[in-house]
């Protein structure tokens, strides 16, 4: 049997069974694999070939495990709902354990590497009893890369296995490179959920002691008690974000939360911009961007992370190191966001959190503007819109919303229909703007232009954003997210600051990419959002390609530029010109009171924070005045 129907053997004091290891396969991989199942105790060990009869099997077992609900209404479908206490990714559980305390820096959890490797030892002893586990060759970025991002994934859940298969390349050709002798990530994860012989299964095992840990020096990574999105597809945010700024920072690159899109112009000039913005703040949406702008075409790259690195032209390259989109479902629509409805409508997609339509297919808050009369809600429970069923009693679930704010749609992005050709480039696309964005009610204008590249690293080390569902705490919160990878960055977040300042330093400065601010999601005084934002940021895309081709007028203000009167393009768009001014206005006093903020962020970092960036909030008081 390919797959280790693992129930039937006998626990495996008396050795493992292992599936699938090729001939050839690296013997520092296969030690590692069985030194993992002599500690972890799995029925069997399965090595991922990412075929197609595989993904059927696998499908075949979670559905019969009832993980998975297949979809009727979308071909090769899947719905899975999570444990209620497993939904997001866990901060407060996530640890760069780098030797030195000072490595990790203030803002991340930190521990004793060789204090943290025992308590999860003893935690992962006989974890995997009575499960199957898996070990998953993936590759971040193209196979036939200059250097190829490897890794191998370990883990008891055939869920995990599921979503890595769609959000990364991963199987044969991936071991076959490891293989060769090139170097290799190890991450190990485990939903800690053994089964005792004859205990019946749960639909989504998970444990309620959490660890998310990155061993920066080691470049590895330890995951253990949650199923769940970047707790537990190791490719994503621990290896692409966490370990790989890491190696970013040793090797002069950047790895970064960033959308990677393709900006045509009417005229058939092409710009590549990157933006960063924290998790739920519409990345995906703009990474996939209808343009209300006559003329106007984008095409995606990514949608969650950008390795950027210096070409030898001197202009900065960016690749999208993921294989498929992670979205957040509430929200996506046909109005906000066509490109991914046509992505997901093809199928080959797990939908996880959601809610079930009593047809077979999925539905989420802001998927259409009615919702169906009954659904079974991301709970299980029946859900109607008025909360009362057919005899008018309240159903549990009234109230509440059908799908959890932070429910997701995984699915392959090169279904996207607008997938940019140069996705597939190893060498990846010269970036000519990078934007961060965060989600502020007040203070922040919808754009603003960096004076230079300190000036815009500056922007991004102290940008802010109210919190949202995708981290466990609470939501609307304002809080310092640094280019929007305050839960991603691997090491010290002032030696991270260093590293962008050096970045910059060491580039031709006519060929760096210019640094904006956004912020779509300023409201005015009644608390209505004073830009329509989706489709229409393409209005701001347009003024930012202005900016760089020294077409378009801007006002300098203490902060930076922002569009002068008719410096936006709002032909055609229901807003006042009174709106226009109070989205870009940069109101000083809203300003005067962000400084000490940014002080005390600045102080929270401590010394490690550069010099460079001290001097900027110097400047930027005296501007203020
Ligand atoms: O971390 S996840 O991959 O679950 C999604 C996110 O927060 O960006
Ligand atoms: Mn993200």
């Amino acid at each position: 049997r390919a797959l280790g129907a693992a129930g039937a053997s006998s626990p495996v004091s008396t050795g493992v069974r292992v599936l699938g290891a090729p001939d050839g396969t690296a013997p520092e991989l296969l030690s590692w694999v069985l030194e993992t199942a002599e500690l972890t105790r799995p029925d069997a060990v399965v090595f991922i070939d990412g075929s197609d009869d595989e993904w059927t099997r696998l499908t075949d077992k979670l559905v019969e495990a009832g993980t998975f609900t297949r979809l009727a209404n979308k071909p090769n479908s899947f719905y899975a709902a999570s444990d209620p206490t497993d939904v997001a990714r866990v901060e407060d559980r996530t640890y760069i354990c780098s030797v030195e305390k000072k490595d990790a820096g203030a803002t991340n959890n930190w521990m004793d590497p060789v204090a943290m490797k025992a308590i999860m030892t003893s935690l992962y002893d006989g974890c995997m009893v009575g499960r199957t586990m898996y070990v998953i060759p993936f590759c971040m970025g193209p196979y036939d890369a200059e250097n190829p991002k490897l890794g191998v994934e370990i883990t008891d859940s055939e869920y995990v296995v599921a979503s890595m298969r769609v959000m990364t390349r991963s199987g044969r050709q991936a071991l076959d490179l490891i293989n060769t002798g090139l170097p290799w990530v190890k991450a190990l994860h485990s939903i800690g959920a053994p089964l005792a012989p004859g205990q019946s299964d749960v639909a989504w095992p998970c444990n309620d002691t959490k660890y998310i840990v990155q061993f920066p020096e080691e470049r590895a990574i330890w995951s253990f008690g949650s199923g769940y999105g970047g707790n537990a597809l190791l490719g994503k945010k621990c290896f692409s974000l966490r370990i790989a700024s890491v190696m970013a920072r040793d090797e002069g690159w950047l790895a970064e939360h960033m959308l990677i899109l393709k900006l045509t112009a009417p005229t058939g000039k092409v710009h590549y911009i990157a933006a960063a913005f924290p998790s739920a703040c519409g990345k995906t949406n703009l990474a996939m961007l209808e343009p209300t702008i006559p003329g106007w075409k984008v095409e995606t790259l990514g949608d969650d992370i950008a390795w950027m690195t210096f070409g030898e032209d001197g202009r900065l390259y960016a690749v999208n190191p993921e294989y498929g989109l992670f979205g957040v479902a509430p929200g996506t629509g046909w109005k906000t966001n066509p490109n991914a409805m046509r992505t997901i409508e093809q199928g080959n997609s797990v939908f996880t959190n959601v809610a079930l339509t009593d047809d077979g297919d999925v539905w989420w808050e802001g998927l259409s503007d009615e919702p169906p009369a009954h659904l079974t809600d991301w709970k299980g429970r029946d859900w109607t819109p008025s909360g009362l069923d057919a005899d008018g009693n309240e159903l549990e679930s009234a109230g509440e919303p059908s799908s959890h704010p932070n429910s997701r749609f995984c699915t392959p992005i090169t279904q996207c229909p607008i997938i940019a050709d140069e996705y597939f480039d190893t060498t990846g696309v010269p970036i000519s703007a990078i934007l961060f964005g965060g989600r502020r009610k007040t203070t922040i204008p919808l754009v603003t232009e960096s004076r230079d590249w300190q000036h815009g690293v500056f922007m991004g080390a102290t940008l802010s954003s109210e919190t949202t569902a995708a981290a466990t705490g609470a939501v609307g919160v304002v809080r310092r997210d640094p280019m929007a990878m305050l839960p991603f960055i691997g090491y010290n977040a002032g030696d991270y600051f260093s590293h962008w300042i050096d970045m910059g330093k060491g580039a031709d400065a006519s060929k760096l990419p210019s640094i904006f601010y956004v912020n779509w999601f300023r409201r005015d005084a009644d608390g209505g959002f004073l830009w329509p934002g989706f489709g229409e940021n393409s209005r701001v895309l347009k003024w930012v390609v202005a900016r760089l081709e020294g077409e378009a007028g801007a006002v300098e203000t203490p902060i930076g530029y922002v569009p002068d009167a008719d410096g936006l393009d709002v032909d055609g768009l229901d807003v006042t010109p009174e709106q226009m001014a109070a989205a870009v206005a940069v109101d000083a006093d809203e300003w005067r009171a962000e400084l000490p903020l940014i002080e005390e962020w600045f102080d929270t970092i401590g010394d490690s924070v550069p010099s460079s960036l001290r001097d900027e909030l110097d400047a930027l008081r005296l501007r203020l005045g």
